[in-house]
């Protein structure tokens, strides 16, 4: 996206995570500041107050040797890498917050395939290398909002899901898009249990899922995916709760009918097929208004599709959203 989505917060809560999101321009500021590049760690010990070293605990490596192209951005605080992949839900997994980053290492992501299919013109099974062959990633920074109110900034890699569409073509029946998380017992123990219907699934209307904020993500932090954010490949649509982003897809089907979703399946009351972020709609046992912002004090407000009103509220005009959450 060209603009930053409306609502931005102001540039004062910039922090150093930001900084090396923003390595390019940072060169730039460090060689203003020193006059050469060797003088990278000491301009960013002068804007962050720390050796370079501490910038993160586990700091994430270098950025992907070809560059992503950077774009979206929400221009807040990167919640830092070993929030996002640590604080996980993937029920696959385990219900703790941290069971998916003890658990998940051991996914097998290779081979991995993700068959297409559907109402397209051909149905097709590809693999991941081939997916980043046709569309090289992009670095989108996008804000997630949990339904249980909690919330990250997050440096996605990855690419929109409708380039994907349109290259495989859909027919004219095609109004929905439904998507589908491994199923495979021996390697997610948690579908072992019956705390949800498995495999994960969940869907977008056509739209949704072409519209360009819509990522299939492959990375996060300039990395290849983490297992417990749902490698090799995850859908991010950061205008919807989070359990929208369905982790670990095998397939992608198009559809003519609305498909099925899992947290909608487990409790219709609760959880809707739309799920886009609503601060006026509350959850039946808590409020939406507010969340708290992982590694931050303050709960913060919520904002209508989590501060993503001006691109995608237009998708949803003569919808009750409160009857359609
Ligand atoms: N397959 C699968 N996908 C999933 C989930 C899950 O349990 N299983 N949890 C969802 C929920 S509730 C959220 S908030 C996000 C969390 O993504 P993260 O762990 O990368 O922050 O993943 C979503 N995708
Ligand atoms: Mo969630």
């Amino acid at each position: 996206m060209k603009r930053p989505p409306s609502g931005s917060p102001p540039p004062s809560e910039v922090t150093p995570e930001q900084v090396y999101l923003r390595r390019r321009e940072f060169l730039k500021q460090a060689a203003y500041f020193t006059g050469t590049v060797a003088g990278v760690g000491g301009a960013l010990q002068f804007l962050s107050g720390r050796p370079i070293g501490k910038l993160r605990g586990d700091a994430p490596p270098e950025p992907l040797a070809n560059g992503p192209k950077e774009t979206a951005d929400t221009g807040e605080a990167l919640t830092p890498y070993s929030a996002v992949t640590t604080y996980n839900n993937f029920y696959e997994f385990g219900l703790d917050k941290g069971d998916p980053a003890r658990l998940a290492a051991s996914l097998v992501l290779e081979p991995w395939t993700v068959l297409i299919d559907g109402e397209v013109r051909q149905a097709r099974r590809v693999d991941i290398s081939t997916l980043q062959s046709w569309f090289p990633p992009e670095e989108r920074i996008y804000r997630m909002r949990c339904v249980e109110a909690w919330s990250m900034v997050i440096p996605w890699l990855g690419f929109p899901l409708g380039e994907l569409i349109r290259r495989v073509e859909p027919t004219s029946k095609a109004k929905f898009v439904a998507f589908t998380t491994l199923l495979d017992p021996e390697q997610l123990p948690g579908q072992r249990s019956d705390v949800l219907d498995w495999p994960y699934v969940e869907g977008l209307r056509l739209d949704e899922a072409l519209h360009p904020l819509t990522l299939l993500a492959t990375g996060l932090y300039g990395r290849p995916l983490p297992n417990q954010n749902g490698a090799p490949l995850r859908l991010v649509v950061p205008w919807k709760y989070g359990f929208k982003n369905i982790k670990s897809i095998v397939r992608i089907t198009l559809t003519e009918r609305q498909p099925p979703s899992t947290w909608n399946l487990a409790a219709p009351g609760e959880y809707g097929f739309y799920a886009n972020v609503n601060p006026q709609v509350n959850h039946p046992r808590w409020s939406q208004a507010t969340e708290r912002r992982i590694g931050q004090f303050n709960r913060r407000a919520t904002l209508p599709f989590n501060g993503y009103a001006e691109e995608v509220a237009h998708l949803y005009d003569g919808l009750d959203l409160r009857r359609f959450f």
